[in-house]
Parts: structure tokens; C-alpha cells; sequence
């Protein structure tokens, strides 16, 4: 099917559907100026300067009926958003408005932007490489602060820095190789490659080790509250929450099915499960929370073990203990058992609240230091696999053939930034983005 041509003057509506206090027409491309200064009545758009609002109103051209009062905004290629000529319609909010003023576009010979085809012709355009693109994809669809900050970085070529870094050295690295094939007797040492090639392969490894706390800031993260009845549960996630969710009684095996609340820890959005007690039982309603809350145990993101220390301790179910953190609960009660691998907390005051809120963020996002580039896009994390399993190939080959997998890692690097990629590529990429964007 191949690219969208860059030629067309694009049109779409940039703001959301419905009413609003402004809507946004944006149209880009080759004479956009020219194609709207025949709707604008005002001061001519094609001898507006570049970055510049002018007030006035839009017209259809062939009734001459005033469709809205509006502002119009010029950009002056190549200092725009797409790289070209554009322009931005702001209207009052209103569809009805927004509908007729793209429809008068488009009978002047606009025609309606794909999805994400302004960012489109930005990355086209060179103005922003693929990684780049993506990062306005997840900016625009961040649901969190910690979201919105790795996003917000990606845009301002974070990632794209570190990529180009490791291609450097391993451009630096292949060019030695290159000598040394040529001139055996000045070359590098075998040792040498490998000595290169280490700090690399830990950069790599580093930056696929934030995939996890990536994928949790931007996605967000499911808790499960697993435990005895009666182990307190319900009392948690109310007081996580700071309301009253869910109901707490001193009746055993009160929650049998399972809920959800949405809350958020240190900027993630969290997903917090409240799970029937697990207990052996025979009630039939009751054995089939106990296996559902088991099975919620292993999808979730975390799971919060909780037992409580002023009562014998409990044989704990079958959980993924390696992504459970343990819990004793009533700790404003005198403990029957103490364990330092548990952490004590009492609902009814407080005590270790705030402790279990570090601990649940720690073991979320603990793999991605703050103030670091986090991976969070799946293209990113495949392509950074191979390039790490291309670099550990290079390390184990001879010499002579290290160089063939050191290209290969730098192909799959390359890719990341969208150099020589396929238009396949591109067009998934830009498939989930909106119209207008
Ligand atoms: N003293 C004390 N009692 C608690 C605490 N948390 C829960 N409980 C009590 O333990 C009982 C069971 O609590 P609940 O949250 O319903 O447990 P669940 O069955 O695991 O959901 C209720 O009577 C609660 O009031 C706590 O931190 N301290
Ligand atoms: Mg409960």
C-alpha cells in the first residue's frame, strides 16, 4: 500500500471529539497557506509571519457564509511541526463548527489526514527520528505522572542520545576490526574487541533491565491482596485507599469474590485487588474465590502476602514469591510470631503504612533509577534483544567474524531510531496513533 505522499496539503481536526471551549483544525503540506487564505477572512495567511496568531474569520468560499470567528496560527516550513507549511485553525469547540470548516478544506483541495500522518511527516521530514515519534504517541497517551516524565524525556531525544552513543563505539569498535583485517600486523588485540564490547553489552543490558518499570509507568501495575481470611485484608486496601471500599467484618471469609480500586503510588497508577480469603473450605462459592484469588495472584504485577501476627502463623498457598512482598497485619496487636521478612503493618493506625507504599514502589520501579531513560515501547525492547544477543555472538566469535554481528547489533540499534526501516515498520508504528495527531 506504501507511505501517504508528503505532497498533499493534509487537513484534520487536532482536538477530541465533542464540545469544548476551542476546537483545533490543523492543515499541513505544500501550499496549506495559499489553500487556506481562500477560507480567512483577514489579514492574508501567505504573508503572515512564521509562528504568528492572526484574528479574523472563516469563510465558505463558494457561499461566502461565515462559518466562525477564529484565530489562525501559520508555521513557516522547515520551522513546524511536520517540517512544512502548516497551519492551525483554532474555532470555538464545537463540532458542528469544526465539521463545516474541514469540510470547506477539503473542497478546496485538502484531503483528511491518516492517523498520526503530522508526525508522520515529521519523522519523514527528519525532524524527529522514530523513537522520537513514539515518545509523542505515549506522551499524549501517559495516565501517570512517572508516565508523562518518561515520555516527556523520549521526546527530547533521551533515548535516541543513548543509542546513538553505543552505535558510536561500535562504529569506532568495527572501523579498528576493519583495520585489523586489512593490516593484520597494526590491528586490534581479540581482548581489545572484547574489552570494547563489555561497557556496550552492559549498556544495553542496563537499558532492557528498565523494560519492566517502563512498561508499569505507562501501563500501570495490578496489585493482588492475597492472604487467610481474616488476615486484614479488606482493612488494607481501605487504607491504602484512605476510604471505605470494601467491607471489613470480624467474620471469616466475608470477601468472596474479588474487587478492584484504582489508587496511586509515587505517580503509578495502581490497579489494587481485595481478594476472597485463602483458606480450604467446602462452600462451593467461596472454593471457586479462593482458586480465582490465587489465579489473580499469578497475573498480577505484585502481590501483597498478608498474615496476621497476633494469630498462629498460617501455611501460606502457592503464590509467585519471587514478585510477593510479606505482610504481618495488626501490627497494634501483640505478635504471636515475628519474622524479618515480613513487614509489619497495622491498618487500624497506620504503623508501616508508608514503608509498605515505598516497598510496593521500590519493587515496581526499583530496576529503573529515576532520572534515567526507561524502555516502555515493545518495538524498542525487541530490537534492543537482539542487538544484546548480536553483541554476546560478537564477543564469543573470532576476530574476523566479530564484525559481521557487531553490524548486525548496530542494524537492530538503527532501527530503534527508524533508520532503514521498512514501511511496515513505520506503518505500525503510526497505526495507533489519532487523526489530527
Ligand atoms: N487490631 C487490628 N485489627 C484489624 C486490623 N486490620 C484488620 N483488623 C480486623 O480484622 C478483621 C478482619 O479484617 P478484614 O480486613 O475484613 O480481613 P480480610 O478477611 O482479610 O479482608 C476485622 O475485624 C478488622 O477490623 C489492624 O490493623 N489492627
Ligand atoms: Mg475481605
Amino acid at each position: 500500500m506504501g507511505l501517504p505522499s508528503l505532497k498533499d496539503v493534509i487537513a484534520a481536526i487536532a482536538t477530541p471529539p465533542g464540545k469544548g471551549a476551542v476546537g483545533i483544525v490543523r492543515v499541513s503540506g505544500e501550499g496549506s497557506l495559499e489553500l487556506v487564505s481562500r477560507l480567512w477572512q483577514g489579514k492574508n495567511p501567505s504573508q503572515l509571519a512564521g509562528g504568528r496568531f492572526t484574528y479574523g474569520a472563516i469563510c465558505d468560499p463558494q457561499t461566502q457564509e461565515v462559518l466562525d470567528q477564529a484565530l489562525l496560527l501559520v508555521f513557516r516550513q522547515p520551522h513546524s511541526y511536520t517540517g512544512q507549511d502548516s497551519a492551525e485553525l483554532h474555532t470555538h469547540g464545537s463540532p458542528a463548527v469544526l465539521r463545516r470548516v474541514l469540510q470547506a478544506l477539503f473542497e478546496q483541495g485538502a484531503r483528511p489526514a491518516q492517523p498520526g500522518e503530522f508526525t508522520l511527516r515529521a519523522y519523514l521530514n527528519g525532524k524527529m527520528d522514530l523513537a522520537q515519534a513514539e515518545s509523542v504517541l505515549s506522551l499524549v497517551e501517559a495516565e501517570s505522572d512517572a508516565a508523562r516524565r518518561q515520555a516527556l524525556r523520549g521526546l527530547s531525544a533521551g533515548l535516541s542520545q543513548k543509542i546513538a552513543h553505543i552505535s558510536e563505539e561500535l562504529f569506532t569498535l568495527l572501523a579498528h576490526i576493519q583495520a585489523w583485517l586489512d593490516y593484520p600486523e597494526e590491528g586490534v588485540e581479540p581482548a581489545q574487541i572484547q574489552e570494547t564490547l563489555k561497557p556496550v553489552l552492559l549498556e544495553v543490558q542496563h537499558l532492557l533491565a528498565t523494560a519492566p518499570a517502563g512498561r508499569i509507568a505507562q501501563k500501570g501495575a495490578r496489585i493482588a491482596l492475597v492472604g487467610a481470611p481474616n488476615a486484614g485484608k479488606s482493612s488494607l486496601l481501605n487504607a491504602l485507599l484512605g476510604y471505605e471500599r470494601a467491607i471489613v467484618t470480624p467474620i471469616p471469609g466475608t470477601t468472596r469474590d474479588y474487587l478492584e480500586a484504582p489508587l496511586e503510588i509515587a505517580g503509578v497508577p495502581i490497579v489494587a485487588v481485595d481478594t476472597a480469603g485463602v483458606r480450604e473450605t467446602e462452600d462451593l462459592i467461596e472454593k471457586s474465590g479462593v482458586e480465582r484469588a490465587l489465579q489473580i495472584a499469578q497475573e498480577a504485577d505484585l502481590v501483597l502476602y498478608l498474615a496476621d501476627q497476633s494469630q498462629p502463623r498460617p501455611t501460606p498457598p502457592p503464590l509467585p514469591w519471587a514478585r510477593t512482598l510479606m505482610v504481618a497485619t495488626k501490627a497494634d496487636l501483640p505478635p504471636v510470631w515475628t519474622e524479618h521478612s515480613f513487614l509489619r503493618v497495622s491498618s487500624q493506625t497506620g504503623l508501616g503504612l508508608e514503608a509498605l507504599r515505598q516497598q510496593i514502589h521500590q519493587r515496581l520501579l526499583g530496576e529503573a533509577p529515576e532520572g534515567e531513560i526507561w524502555i516502555s515501547n515493545e518495538r524498542h525492547v525487541e530490537a534492543l534483544r537482539r542487538a544484546k544477543a548480536h553483541l554476546l555472538e560478537a564477543m564469543e566469535a573470532p576476530e574476523d567474524l566479530a564484525g559481521v554481528s557487531i553490524e548486525m547489533a548496530l542494524d537492530a540499534l538503527a532501527e530503534i531510531l527508524g533508520k532503514d526501516v521498512s514501511e511496515e515498520v513505520i506503518d505500525r508504528v503510526f497505526r495507533n496513533f489519532c487523526v489530527g495527531k
